[in-house]
């Protein structure tokens, strides 16, 4: 059976979350790593708006929104109960990761990449960045994670952005009072899923050996 597609960027955040999940569940697909100045004409064919992750299943169905496939391999096989129980506390960390998807990822792409934005300040998004991390800090304060008891889809879905962000500057990162955020971060970028996702893989073309993804040890 073929297995399915996964069009991804090793370095790309909602490609990142894609990946942990399909790793999480253990889901076999071929990793096809993108250049994104030279996307490769089969991915556009199936989804011309040109993002990575894009997830082709074994039945052609085409997935191109990283939240999706990470829902899409879970609700197949969710083995650490990533998914959170119940129908509230699923649109809670929905919610969550959409305000870490629209606002903070804006104030982190103006923060990261000043130059792209010339209209906007720096600083500025540097503290609009904050107050979502703020927000995180106080999840932290009553439980270790923002799925509970163990870290699960809205960690995993929000932290490759966060570890972004603390990297513009780790410097002040490390000076701000969020030490259970600081915690959390660190737990997951020491994580096996987080270290098994970001090996290194060449960039795909039609002519290239399949790559197994979870990568298979030899
Ligand atoms: N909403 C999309 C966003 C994906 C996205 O913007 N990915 C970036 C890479 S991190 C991308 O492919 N950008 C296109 C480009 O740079 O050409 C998702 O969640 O999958």
């Amino acid at each position: 059976m073929d297995l399915p597609i996964l069009y991804s960027f090793r370095r790309c955040p909602y490609a990142i979350r894609a990946r942990m999940a399909l790793w999480i569940s253990a889901q076999r697909c071929e990793l096809r790593e993108v250049v994104l100045s030279r996307k490769p004409a089969e991915m556009l064919a199936v989804s011309p708006k040109g993002t990575v992750p894009v997830l082709v299943d074994e039945h052609g169905q085409v997935i191109d929104q990283s939240l999706d496939i990470m829902l899409w391999t879970l609700r197949r096989r969710d083995p650490a109960s990533w998914l959170p129980l119940g129908r509230e506390s699923l649109a809670d960390t929905l919610n969550l990761i959409e305000d870490c998807d629209a606002g903070f990822k804006q104030a982190l792409d103006r923060y990261k990449y000043p130059a792209r934005y010339p209209d906007s300040d720096a600083q500025s998004s540097r503290d609009r960045g904050a107050d979502f991390l703020r927000r995180l800090q106080d999840v932290f304060q009553g439980q270790r994670w923002i799925g509970g008891e163990h870290a699960g889809l809205g960690d995993y879905a929000i932290m490759p952005f966060v570890r972004q962000f603390s990297t513009v500057d780790p410097e002040w990162f490390a000076a701000q009072s969020w030490p259970d955020l600081r915690d959390w971060l660190r737990s997951l970028v020491a994580s096996q899923g987080f270290v098994e996702v970001m090996a290194k893989v060449g960039p795909w073309t039609p002519d290239s050996p399949v790559v197994e993804f979870p990568f298979v040890r030899v």
